[in-house]
């Protein structure tokens, strides 16, 4: 029985053959100097598979050099070849089997790492073609090949769009559906712990302090004194972790309707999670519209850390939102709000950044580059009663700062509001 992976990829047509190369290590030093052996493989591995052997097996010993000394052997077959190197100075073996007849390779794995007594194994397949890889094809093969090592970022927000956005995954740590949304947690190779939510990623152990920190830092350093500030979402705590290191802060509120990305963060997150039991920060699971209506003239700054616009988050993305987060400011206050990719949302930008202005005398877009989310990029709209971004920015107090960031700074802040032609064009 062949592996029905397997199968799919050879019989969706254009297959040419299945190579299958194999790698031992630690063989048999007997089994792979033994000439007898060498041929009794060949022999048995081809009934194996049910490969039809043609003329008989070649089977040389080369042993002028020490590095490379050791039987070489071919096995023509009905429909190709068996072949190998058989390395006695390193007790490894080198083997390639390839046929235009299906076979299985685990099998033709197994059998061949059992016949030669070899301690370790490395093998890799391929489907050889008639024509090559088309784009899709070579991502859904990448995906299809061992679907568990990779997280494929969808969701119903971002199905429909290219580019594809692929991270190679470890363990799945968590899986939960939550009163709110799907959540879950992987350990990845290369960026650590990641939560996904809706099928989106929010964030990586290795890069979250570029959203976080553009997220927080450029208000506060423009509003001259942020003493009360509301986080709406961010109940993973990296944004109450970030304006936690302005000492000018006196009190966070942070409303995120699901209790349990809080829980779930504090576990598997707990560097980012570790303001969530600061005495500064006050944590409600409520409904973000209903905390808002419930507290006017009260904030200096209001972040929205949302997810993105399908499910929960969807009404963060309203004008009536945007109102009651402007009615929650006090008169001189600052909002920032996630605000998507302006290479694949303009429209949401565009709609986003309309809505601010009929409420607002000041609102401006920038971004910070992260390889956390789709493109490449993600970007923020600052909405704010009174202070400028740029003419108002306190370039002073920040330069102070320094060593206390790993992206943002002074220059970063100026820079992170000078968008691309056409990105501009949506803030006019
Ligand atoms: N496209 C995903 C945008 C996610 C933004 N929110 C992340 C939350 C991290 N605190």
């Amino acid at each position: 029985m062949v592996d029905k992976n397997i199968k799919k990829q050879f019989f969706k047509g254009k297959a040419w053959g299945l190579l299958t190369s194999i790698d031992l290590f630690d063989c048999n030093p007997k089994k792979i100097r033994n000439r007898k052996a060498i041929v009794a493989y060949a022999h048995k591995l081809c009934d194996l598979i049910e490969m039809k052997r043609f003329r008989k097996t070649v089977a040389v010993r080369f042993g002028a050099e020490p590095r490379v000394a050791g039987y070489s052997f071919t096995q023509l077959i009905e429909t190709s070849l068996v072949s190998g190197h058989l390395a006695e100075d390193t007790n490894a073996a080198y083997i390639d089997i390839f046929s235009c007849k299906i076979y299985d390779p685990k099998v033709a794995e197994a059998f061949t790492k059992k016949h030669f007594g070899a301690k370790r194994v490395n093998s890799k397949y391929m489907v050889r073609r008639i024509e090559p890889y088309s784009k899709d094809e070579l991502a859904e093969e990448v995906i299809q090949h061992d679907p568990s090592k990779w997280f494929f970022e969808g969701g119903q927000f971002l199905r429909h769009l290219e580019p594809v956005h692929l991270f190679r995954v470890g363990k799945k740590l968590l899986s939960k559906k939550t009163k709110y949304q799907q959540l879950d947690i992987y350990k990845t190779p290369t960026f650590g712990n990641m939560m996904v939510l809706d099928g989106m990623v929010q964030f990586t152990d290795a890069h979250e302090f570029t959203y976080h920190e553009m997220l927080s830092h450029p208000a506060m350093f423009v509003h001259p004194k942020p003493e009360h500030i509301l986080i709406i979402g961010g109940g993973d705590g990296g944004i109450a972790t970030e304006l936690l290191k302005h000492k000018v802060v006196k009190r966070i509120d942070l409303c995120d309707i699901d209790a349990d990305v809080c829980e779930v963060s504090k576990k598997y997150f707990p560097k980012i999670a570790k303001s969530l039991s600061n005495h500064k920060v006050h944590v409600y699971n409520e409904d973000g519209f209903r905390f808002l209506d419930e507290r006017r003239d009260t904030y200096d700054l209001i972040i929205v850390d949302s997810s993105d616009p399908a499910g929960p988050a969807k009404t963060l993305f309203l004008k009536n939102f945007y109102q009651k987060v402007y009615n929650s400011l006090k008169k001189d206050g600052i909002a920032v709000h996630q605000c998507e990719s302006m290479f694949i949302h303009a429209d949401i930008i565009k709609r986003s950044l309309n809505s601010m202005k009929q409420i607002y005398p000041i609102v401006d877009y920038y971004y910070v580059s992260t390889p956390m989310y789709p493109t490449g990029l993600i970007g923020f709209a600052f909405a704010s009663k009174k202070y400028h971004p740029l003419n108002d920015f306190n370039e002073a107090k920040a330069s102070a700062f320094k060593g206390a960031f790993k992206y943002y700074s002074a220059d970063i802040h100026k820079a992170s509001f000078t968008l691309p032609e056409f990105a501009r064009k949506l803030t006019e």
